[in-house]
């Protein structure tokens, strides 16, 4: 195993270029050609690849230092004994600029047709951007098209000033040196004066193009490799690196949408990557979806348009604005039911001692005024389950799961003007004498309309009990970004079959719904099997 040391290979022209993104990091094993780190001049954004597999030992430059050819970028740890003899050169990382030459075509006086310029050892490279159209008038150096290779991103600008008259090449195009790009009417004006850096190949180094309708000059542009300027508002390409450009392009990421948080405002992937994470969980919509909410294809949920009813014709009706918290919850609900892949377990919960106990606790604390609800005893009951089965206790960001160490339970409660759902703080620290004096306090702020954003926040799992009402079960919605809500309804005494008779015992019927992205069917039913048993002998709470 030999140490060497890897080098900026030759990137033409550029000199001091700054690097702007460190791609690798002491310990990584890399490969041959894997980029380590991005340098961008004004000219081009380039990734500079390792001439060696092997394990980075050293980074020898850091963010914001200028390179140039031969620049020491970092020592690593060679894989195999050919590492003492440099590896084939490795593919210039951008477009070699070839030193001043003197300008052969100067003034235009009919159509110019421009071409790509010597752009190194890039071939074929795609069209991703056309900059111009027809009719547009543009400025000596303005730039034309944008090509992509693999390592680089570069900006092809015109040579003279003039009209585009017609584009040579459409995007998806494959360039190379020579390949003509625009025709420009009424090029009458010199070209930019050449730089020493910035002058491309003579005219006549260009091939020849066949253009039917009229004889144009043809020539190559005075600058290679035009600036990727993030301020400049000229609807260019947003500032990133070739591999975030690619890995964008790759998910379908329109990158001009996300915010960079790099350099300069230069977009990263942990940018893209937060972007789509955004769009995933509906917090960012992309201008597209924003365009055509119901478009097919599956991107959109592409259904009929709501039945428009005139109700007065079928009898008399009367309009009323839905409350404040009907529309606030409304929208949320309609997108948890939307966007989470609910299902729903239905279990039975033998309650009788619970019951008996609870009637017991409450002739007990008669003068205290505190009444004791099942829903406490429930709180405390998910609570244990929620810390026997902590997928329950979770939330979804992205491709990760957060799994919370606290335990506050939302319960939800009808009020005059809509349902809304407060939450118990540390459930898990509290008896059930605290819970249900805390209920009943949140239950009657929540009937007067009195509840703060602190009331409601920071739920883990949420509990909705239709218990002093009726029904049998029912399809809770999840409160998002919880990922399983208990719905209960109302207790009744049934018969069961004790191994030789049926007995009357009180029944408590629990609906769970789960979000089957984070929790799976069998967990789902244990959860309850479980809850069950707590219900039926509370002792088991403190197992
Ligand atoms: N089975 C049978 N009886 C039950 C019961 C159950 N599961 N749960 C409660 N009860 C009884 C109580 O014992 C009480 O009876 P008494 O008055 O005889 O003592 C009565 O029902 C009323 O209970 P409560 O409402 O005082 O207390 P609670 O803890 O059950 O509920 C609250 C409190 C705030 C959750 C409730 O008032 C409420 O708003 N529930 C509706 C929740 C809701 O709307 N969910 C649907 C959401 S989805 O749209």
């Amino acid at each position: 195993m030999a140490l060497m040391e890897v080098k900026v290979p030759d990137i033409g022209d550029f000199e001091a270029v700054e690097v702007i993104e460190v791609l690798v990091k002491p310990g990584d094993a890399i490969k041959a050609e894997q980029s380590l780190v991005t340098v961008e001049s004004d000219k081009a954004s380039m990734e500079i690849p390792s001439s060696h597999a092997g394990v980075v030992k050293e980074l020898k430059v850091k963010l914001g230092d200028k390179v140039s050819e031969g620049t020491v970028v970092l020592v690593i740890e060679a894989a195999d004994a050919a590492a003492s003899t440099p590896a084939p050169a490795p593919a210039p990382a951008v477009a070699s600029v070839p030193p001043a030459a003197p300008m052969a075509a100067s003034v235009a006086a009919g159509p110019v047709e421009v071409v790509v310029p010597d752009i190194g050892d890039f071939d074929a490279v795609e069209v991703i951007e056309l900059l111009v159209k027809p009719g547009d008038a543009v400025k000596a150096e303005q730039s034309l098209i944008t090509v992509e290779s693999d390592k680089a991103s570069m900006e092809i600008p015109s040579s003279h000033a003039g009209t585009v008259e017609r584009l040579l090449v459409k995007l998806g195009d494959k360039v190379s040196k020579g390949t003509p790009v625009v025709v420009l009417q009424g090029a009458g004006g010199a070209p930019a004066a050449a730089k020493a850096a910035d002058v491309a190949p003579a005219a006549a180094a260009a091939p020849a193009s066949p253009l039917a309708s009229q004889p144009v000059e043809r020539t190559a542009p005075t600058a290679a490799l035009p600036a990727h300027e993030p301020t400049a508002p000229q609807g260019h390409l947003p500032h990133a690196s070739p591999s975030v450009r690619r890995f964008a392009r790759e998910l379908g990421v329109p990158l001009a949408e996300v915010r960079g948080s790099g350099l300069k405002g230069r977009i990263t992937l942990e940018d893209v990557q937060g972007f789509v994470k955004g769009v995933m969980s509906g917090e960012t919509r992309t201008a597209q979806a924003a365009k055509a909410p119901a478009a097919g294809g599956g991107a959109g949920l592409d259904l009929l348009p709501w039945p428009k009813v005139d109700f007065a014709k079928f009898g008399a009706v009367e309009r009323k604005d839905l409350s404040r918290i009907k529309k606030i919850s409304g929208a949320n609900l309609h997108r948890n039911w939307v966007v989470i892949p609910h299902v729903t377990n239905h279990d039975d919960a033998d309650i009788t001692e619970l019951e008996a106990f609870r009637v017991q606790l409450n002739k007990e604390n008669e003068k205290s005024g505190v009444k004791v609800t099942m829903l406490a005893f429930l709180i405390k009951a998910c609570v244990a389950a929620l810390k026997k089965f902590p997928e329950f206790n979770a939330s979804l960001d992205g491709e990760q799961i957060v799994l919370k160490q606290y335990f506050h339970i939302g319960f939800a409660a009808d009020t005059p003007n809509g349902l809304v759902v407060p939450v118990i703080k540390d459930a898990d620290k509290k008896g059930v004498l605290q819970i249900s004096q805390e209920m009943s306090e949140l239950a009657k702020k929540a009937r007067d309309g009195k509840l703060g954003p602190a009331d409601m926040n920071g739920g883990c799992f949420s509990i909705s009990s239709l218990g002093g009402i009726g029904g049998r079960y029912f399809t809770p919605i999840i409160n998002a970004p919880e990922v399983s809500i208990l719905g209960v309804c109302k207790s009744s005494t049934e018969p069961r079959w004790d191994g030789k008779a049926f007995q009357p015992r009180l029944i408590l019927p629990l609906s769970l719904s789960w979000d089957h992205r984070v929790i799976d069917g069998a967990a789902a039913a244990r959860f309850n099997a479980y809850l069950g048993q707590i219900l039926a002998d509370f002792r088991r709470v403190l197992l």
